[in-house]
């Protein structure tokens, strides 16, 4: 089943245009600081014993974009382990058990083996970053994530020289996601994803443990994600359980379930259509009733990212 193409989706409940104070004209404190207005939304997920409460984040994103309404940004979702539809993983990943929660590390690296997530986190200092996020089917927010640069992480497993690239894994637990007991599923779980390693190491691919002042919701991959901003959604890999150096270019799942359509690269890039549509523009799913468009940008507007790939011909590494 490739990736739908980008149908106008409106779930009922999101109807509320309430707009938290966050990103232009708040304060940096109020981006933290759960507003009056913010308060009316309830964020329902308490997070794991060690996150509890609300994060602070010690520096500040001050990029000045509006996040997406929470509302909007749990409940319309892509996390095909608890189902296709955009409300799905709301409604199936409630009761998800994130904690305690372990990540095995292999391959190329000083120090591989099975690690908790709060051992590799709660020794680094966490950042807000407020990001476009861009899906493949064309639609995007802005989510304000909560969490560490992903080189913090990965250099404290010290990976040797010759590990050229990062891969990632999601867990798989049938029993809690209903998305891998489908007879239809066609992604071979486990989800996958990679990075080369110098993408990995640029101070823009992130590793999210909380959101929107607060632990992930699952629906959005808690307890940990990665967020990497110029490359397609589905890149930022949710849940993860397993990262792996190596020398060769990682298997991804939509390459594997598609490879005509979805490339290990997949920085967005208004030039290179997919092949069912058009990336010039995008939707922005904002709850509204009406929604705009607006033109997406090279690397989602990230261009810092541009020297990572000098000389390459990215109509070809798409
Ligand atoms: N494990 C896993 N990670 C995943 C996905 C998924 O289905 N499974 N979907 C991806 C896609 S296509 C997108 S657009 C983003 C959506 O993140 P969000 O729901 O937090 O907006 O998660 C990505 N990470
Ligand atoms: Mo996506």
């Amino acid at each position: 089943m490739p990736h739908p193409k980008e149908h106008e989706i409106t779930p009922k409940s999101i109807y509320s245009r309430r707009h938290f104070l966050m990103g232009a004209g708040a304060t940096a404190a109020a981006t933290m600081l759960p507003t009056a207005e913010a308060e009316s939304v309830p964020i329902e997920y308490p997070g794991p014993d060690w996150l509890r409460g609300p994060l602070s984040a010690r520096s500040l994103d001050s990029s000045g974009l509006e996040s997406t309404p929470y509302k909007v940004a749990t409940q319309y979702n892509n996390f095909y382990e608890f189902g296709t539809d955009k409300t799905d993983p709301a409604n199936n990943a409630q009761d998800f058990v994130t904690d305690p929660w372990k990540i095995e590390v292999e391959g190329l690296a000083a120090k591989t083996g099975e690690f908790d997530l709060e051992a590799i986190i709660s020794r680094l200092t966490l950042q807000e970053r407020i990001t476009r996020f861009r899906c493949v089917e064309a639609w995007s927010m802005v989510l304000p994530f909560i969490g560490v640069p992903l080189r913090e992480v990965l250099n404290a497993f010290e990976p040797t020289p010759s590990a050229k690239y990062v891969a990632f894994e999601t867990l798989v637990d049938p029993e809690q996601m209903p998305g891998q007991r489908s007879r239809f599923a066609s992604i071979d779980w486990p989800y996958r994803e990679g990075l080369r390693m110098d993408e990995a190491m640029h101070d823009l691919a992130f590793l999210a443990v909380g959101m929107y002042g607060q632990a992930l919701p699952p629906q959005n991959g808690a307890p940990v994600r990665l967020v990497v901003p110029w490359k397609y959604g589905f890149k930022s890999i949710k849940s993860i359980v397993k990262i792996r150096f190596q020398e060769e270019q990682p298997q991804t799942s939509w390459n594997m379930l598609q490879p005509q359509e979805y490339g290990f690269y997949s920085n967005v890039n208004p030039k290179v259509s997919h092949p069912r549509w058009s990336q010039a523009s995008e939707r922005v799913v904002d709850g509204g009733l009406f929604p705009s468009r607006q033109p997406t940008l090279m690397f989602n507007g990230y261009d810092e990212v541009a020297s990572l790939y000098n000389g390459m011909d990215l109509k070809k590494f798409f």
